[in-house]
């Protein structure tokens, strides 16, 4: 019966768009050492959420009493690339590619609630909580124990027929569920491109990203000033970060093109020129990104970036 649940429970998430589904079974995390190392040798920066939530993140029954399984699901973002000149154009501001289109929070989360109440009425009683990012979920690695993929040296979730471009969603469930048969997987091997490519040497050692250095955590978590040391690393990237997937020959390869409309951008957000966002007023930011990750980040952050981007060019 339970086996036949999984089928049920893939064939829905496919039909919300989801691109990869997979099941594991809730236990501690195994990286509970290395995530207190990091957080205590203040690689988070001042990402006090991390830290404040560390206990839930390591261990879900304490985020939902009785949990038994973990679903997770990933969605392809990837729409195109970006072409060479104009990533390169001093004139414009570069946004990362997940935040062209929609805000993934938006979209994913009421999917994942419609396959919640799926399960809940194939299986009386049982509990669920969905999670999209933002809560005290092990997100990468609830996923590669699923069989959704391996974490590569650029800490990312890749999966060896999709990529990376992907948003991670789960459903924590006390339901019992039957853990989907994860294959062998492979591994980064002897490549380094990652770690070559990332322009600010956030990616210290293998595995490790010190994100007080990572230029997406200083465009869009950071709230005060970023130091000047870095600032010239961050050159025209005005939101966000890609370099660390541009390069990865699994994205060179594998990378699944994204059935999700919404996440495509036109030129306007995928690099704007940053004359024209200097000169935005806080109501039109408001206008120009409603509905989109940028809006979560403020005009204030952006605007900062954007005179870092146009000092550097
Ligand atoms: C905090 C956070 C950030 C921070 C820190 C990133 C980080 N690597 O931790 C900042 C702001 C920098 C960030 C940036 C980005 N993020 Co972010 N972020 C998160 C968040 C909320 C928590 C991640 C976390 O727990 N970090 C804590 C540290 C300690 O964990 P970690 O670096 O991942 O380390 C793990 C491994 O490296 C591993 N490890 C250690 N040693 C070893 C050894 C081996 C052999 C192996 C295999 C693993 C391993 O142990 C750790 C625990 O598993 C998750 C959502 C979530 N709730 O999980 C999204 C999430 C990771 N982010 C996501 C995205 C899309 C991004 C960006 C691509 C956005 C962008 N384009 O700018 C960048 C990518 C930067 C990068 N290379 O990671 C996606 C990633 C999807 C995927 N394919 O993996 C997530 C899952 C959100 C989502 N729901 O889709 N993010
Ligand atoms: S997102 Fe950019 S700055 Fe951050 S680790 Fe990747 S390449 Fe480095
Ligand atoms: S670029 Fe190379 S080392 Fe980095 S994540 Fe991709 S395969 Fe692994």
């Amino acid at each position: 019966m339970n086996q036949q649940i999984v089928t049920d429970l893939e064939t829905k998430a496919r039909e919300l768009g989801f691109d990869l589904f997979g099941i594991a079974a809730v236990r501690p995390s195994d990286r509970g050492a290395f995530f207190r190392k990091w957080l205590s040798e203040g690689k988070a920066g001042d990402m006090g959420y991390l830290a404040r939530t560390a206990e839930k993140r390591l261990d879900a029954p304490k985020v939902l009493p009785g949990a038994h399984s973990v679903i997770s699901v990933a969605q392809s973002y990837f729409t195109e690339s970006l072409p060479e000149e104009l990533r390169n154009d001093p004139a414009r501001g570069v946004i990362a590619s997940y935040a062209w289109g929609s805000d993934y929070h938006n979209v994913i989360l009421p999917r994942l609630e419609t396959l919640a109440v799926f399960l809940r009425e194939e299986i009386p009683h049982v509990q669920t909580r969905c999670f999209v990012d933002g809560g005290p979920v092990m997100e990468k690695e609830y996923a590669e124990r699923a069989g959704l993929g391996f974490i590569g040296k650029n800490t990312l979730l890749i999966s060896p027929r999709a990529g990376s471009w992907l948003f991670l969603g789960e459903i924590l469930t006390t339901a019992d569920l039957p853990p989907t048969l994860t294959a062998q997987m492979p591994s980064c091997g002897t490549c380094r491109r990652c770690i070559e490519a990332c322009p600010t040497g956030a990616l210290d050692t293998e595995y490790t990203l010190d994100a007080s250095r990572c230029v997406s955590y200083l465009t869009i978590e950071h709230k005060s000033d970023i130091p000047r040391d870095l600032q010239k690393k961050i050159g025209n990237n005005v939101f966000g970060c890609d370099k660390c997937q541009s390069c990865c020959p699994w994205n060179g390869r594998f990378a699944l093109a994204s059935r999700e409309e919404s996440y495509r951008g036109t030129l306007e957000r995928q690099a704007p020129l940053l004359a024209e966002l200097a000169a935005l007023s806080e109501e039109e930011f408001r206008a120009r990104f409603a509905g989109s990750a940028l809006e979560r980040t403020g005009y204030a952050r952006l605007q900062r970036n954007v005179r870092i981007a146009r000092e550097n060019s």
